[in-house]
């Protein structure tokens, strides 16, 4: 039962096929089978109008501007600020399948400038907690349907993984690196070894928001 304690906010980012859906996904079941109240969420959302904009962009049947897609995705994520503020204060865990960070990442690896890139989501909920699944971009391309999607090519990629690095160094106090390529048990045993401690931390914080 709820009993005025915040819910945390909980984030999963990496470069395509790193497994942030079967992790996020794995620690939802884990925290509700203990009890906790969780709301599983992802971005882009494609089920809003920006979203079926996004969606068309992403499976190539439109193309945009680098600049416009960028604010698109930030539309996408601030039109749903307000129900993940409300659930956290209800004291329901968000566990978000990418996030602010994706943005900037994929972006910023066209080229477009990686301020600018980070300007539009500031004033977004910042989370509590980062997983950030990083492996050999080889081997994540032999992974299911691989090449499906617009940004799905090795090269791209590898200039994505570098633009996540850049936004670990700069966050490593909640972020958390781990090796994608590890198996998805001891994945799943390290996210869920952090993960309560995340929670009870951030029981007794106000939440913040990215500056
Ligand atoms: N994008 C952007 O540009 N700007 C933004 O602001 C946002 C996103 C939010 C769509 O995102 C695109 O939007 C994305 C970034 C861009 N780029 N592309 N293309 P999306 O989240 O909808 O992408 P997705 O295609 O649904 O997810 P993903 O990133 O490709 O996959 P994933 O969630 O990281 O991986 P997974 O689905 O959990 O696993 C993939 C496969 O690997 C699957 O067969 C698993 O069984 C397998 N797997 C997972 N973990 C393991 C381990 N540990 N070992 C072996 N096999 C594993």
């Amino acid at each position: 039962m709820h009993v005025g304690k915040r819910g945390a906010f909980i984030v999963f980012e990496g470069c395509d096929r790193s497994g942030k859906t079967t992790q996020s996904r794995h620690l939802s079941s884990v925290l509700t089978s203990k009890g906790v109240d969780i709301k599983q969420i992802n971005f882009p959302d494609r089920t809003t109008t920006i979203g079926g904009m996004i969606n068309a962009y992403l499976t190539n049947t439109q193309d945009l501007k680098d600049e416009v897609i960028h604010l698109l995705f930030s539309a996408n994520r601030w039109e749903c600020v307000d129900s993940i503020k409300k659930d956290l204060l209800a004291g329901t865990t968000v566990i978000c399948d990418r996030y602010s960070y994706s943005g900037a990442a994929y972006s910023a690896a066209k080229g477009v400038d990686f301020d600018w890139c980070c300007a539009p989501d500031r004033g977004l909920l910042e989370p509590d907690a980062v997983f950030y699944l990083k492996a050999n971009l080889d081997e994540l391309t032999s992974r299911g349907s691989y090449g499906e999607e617009r940004y799905e090519k090795l090269d791209f990629q590898r200039k994505v993984g570098e633009q996540f690095d850049r936004l670990y160094a700069q966050r490593s106090s909640y972020w958390h690196l781990l090796d994608a390529s590890k198996s998805l048990q001891e994945l799943q045993d390290q996210i869920a070894a952090v993960a309560d401690g995340v929670l009870q931390q951030a029981a007794e914080q106000p939440l913040s928001t990215i500056k």
